[in-house]
């Protein structure tokens, strides 16, 4: 058993109980063994403090701070992260913005939280960081001395290698990743693509236990799909909504889209689906009516100012058309809405509308299928593009940028008999339910503690790592993956 837990995000709950599948994860997690939370606080100050500040509310664990200046949230946060990584590994080189003090500023906070934290880790620690804000965070504790395991989990897409080519800072790009003992990503074309960038550099190459090796430094790379707390969602889900919100006719069917408004959603392309079906959409057929729950976010990045004009124009267009006197097809919301509002909505929807162009994982597929009432549950209509259909092969799969494909599973998903969609929601209820939020943090972690032993395994035959529920004892080679055996696959001994 490794020492304390420390896990470095780049938000943290500051107030209140944790609330939402991830942070009550961590939150469990944290509170199970002890440990860290660090994340930055909520004011901007002038002189960043230069060693991290405790704040109250983790129960049974601590957790602190570090500060950020307004230059630092426009550089580091809104300018390098989320105008050149996110960008970047959503596919979109296009909307990169080269503007190298991104990049120096990026490099800045790095630094200064690595030096925050080398002051407080001891050797037998575990240090997990969350995502695209962090990359270079392991090679700056390597450079401060610490021995300490550290790992990553990416929580976006791993980047193509033919876009990674756009990025200023490739080389430094692999470097920070070879740094960590482990990356974790979500998904199995995830992995591959982060192989293929790899061995694609000179000194990049596989070792034969499965491991990458770069220059000098050795890592592990695996798949994690993160999930949900499905159980909580399901019963919140069940208390149903005071008064009729919607107020739709008995006859009327619902089709319920949730995503923050970023372009990586494929907003624009769902709503053209929606119009294609309105457009074929026979005389006797059931009224649908699309609603879109899209807050804001990253109002500040120049890429996504105009997303929210152009889809206000497009519902405008689309209801203009299509609408009757007491029918508007379209209804687009700019804000969030609580929790306890969302899951029954999800409930109540005939069809789960969840379709981006690129997305590391999707929770809102997770969600709206634990939602779901067993006896009469919607239809999920999700892009192949999500990491989530890796998983969820039982929902409709579609082209996220065909509004032909999505108009048309739009009708299919209307007319299902309730039999397949019983069939299809209890094969996704089973995934949700195996591979939840509790299971993904417990399965990193433990490959992570692992690592020396055999190199974190065991994997299955595709190089997943295979979680608790997923093994079995053999007599000779200890723990193996359940659907592998001495007689057909490869069985790596873990101890
Ligand atoms: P996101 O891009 O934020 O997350 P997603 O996985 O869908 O995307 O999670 C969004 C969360 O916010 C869900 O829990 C959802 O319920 C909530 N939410 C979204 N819109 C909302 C609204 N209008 N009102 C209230 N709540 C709303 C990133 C990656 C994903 C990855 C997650 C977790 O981009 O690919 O799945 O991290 O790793």
């Amino acid at each position: 058993m490794t020492g304390r837990l420390i896990v470095l995000s780049n938000r943290i709950p500051t107030a209140g109980p944790p609330s939402g599948g991830l942070v009550v994860a961590i939150d469990e997690l944290l509170a199970e063994r002890g440990g860290l939370w660090i994340g930055s606080g909520d004011d901007f100050v002038d002189t960043p403090s230069e060693s991290l500040q405790p704040i109250q509310g983790g129960s049974g664990y601590n957790k602190a701070i570090f500060d950020l200046t307004e230059q630092e949230h426009k550089e580091f946060y809104l300018g390098y992260a989320n105008s050149v990584l996110w960008p970047l590994c959503h596919h979109r080189p296009d909307l990169i913005a080269f503007d190298r003090r991104y990049a120096e500023s990026y490099a800045t906070v790095n630094a200064r939280v690595a030096k925050m934290l080398a002051e407080i880790i001891a050797p037998d620690d575990l240090i997990w960081v969350h995502d695209y804000h962090f990359l270079p965070l392991a090679q700056e504790l390597k450079r401060l001395g610490v021995s300490a395991r550290v790992g990553l989990f990416l929580h976006i897409p791993f980047p193509t290698l033919p876009d990674l080519n756009a990025l200023p800072e490739r080389e430094q790009f692999y470097q920070w990743l070879a740094a960590f003992d482990l990356v974790g990503l979500q998904t199995e074309a995830d992995v591959a693509c982060c192989l293929q960038c790899f061995r694609a550099q000179e000194t990049g190459e596989m070792l034969f236990d499965g491991r990458l090796k770069f220059q000098d430094q050795t890592f592990a790379v695996r798949s994690f799909p993160i999930g949900i707390d499905a159980k909580s969602f399901f019963s919140i889900a069940e208390k149903p909504l005071k008064d009729d919100p919607l107020h739709l006719r008995k006859e009327d069917r619902l089709i319920l889209g949730v995503d923050r408004l970023d372009y990586s959603k494929g907003l624009t392309h769902r709503v053209r689906g929606f119009g294609k079906w309105l457009e074929k959409r026979g005389a006797k057929s059931p009224r649908g009516t699309l609603v879109q729950i899209t807050p804001p976010s990253r109002e500040l990045v120049a890429a996504y100012q105009d997303i929210a004009r152009e889809l206000e124009a497009l519902v405008g267009h689309f209801n203009g058309r299509y609408g009757e006197l007491d029918w508007t097809p379209i209804r687009l919301l700019e804000h969030a809405v609580p929790r306890e509002t969302l899951a029954p909505l999800y409930r109540l929807a005939d069809i789960g509308l969840v379709t981006p162009l690129a997305d590391g994982m999707n929770l809102v597929a997770k969600e709206y299928i634990a939602a779901q009432d067993p006896d009469d549950p919607g239809v999920l209509i999700l892009s192949r593009a999500a990491g989530a259909a890796e998983q969820m092969t039982d929902a409709l799969l579609v082209n996220p940028h065909d509004s032909e494909e999505i108009g048309d599973a739009i009708e299919r998903a209307l007319s299902m008999s309730c039999d397949e969609r019983k069939a299809r929601h209890k094969a996704l209820m089973q995934v949700v339910r195996d591979t939840d939020i509790f299971e993904w943090g417990a399965g990193y972690l433990d490959c992570l503690e692992r690592l020396e032993i055999a190199s974190a395994g065991p994997f299955d035959e595709q190089g997943r790592f295979c979680r608790k529920s997923e093994r079995k004892s053999d007599p000779t080679m200890g723990e193996v993956c359940r659907d592998q055996s001495l007689d057909h696959g490869n069985p790596q001994k873990i101890g």
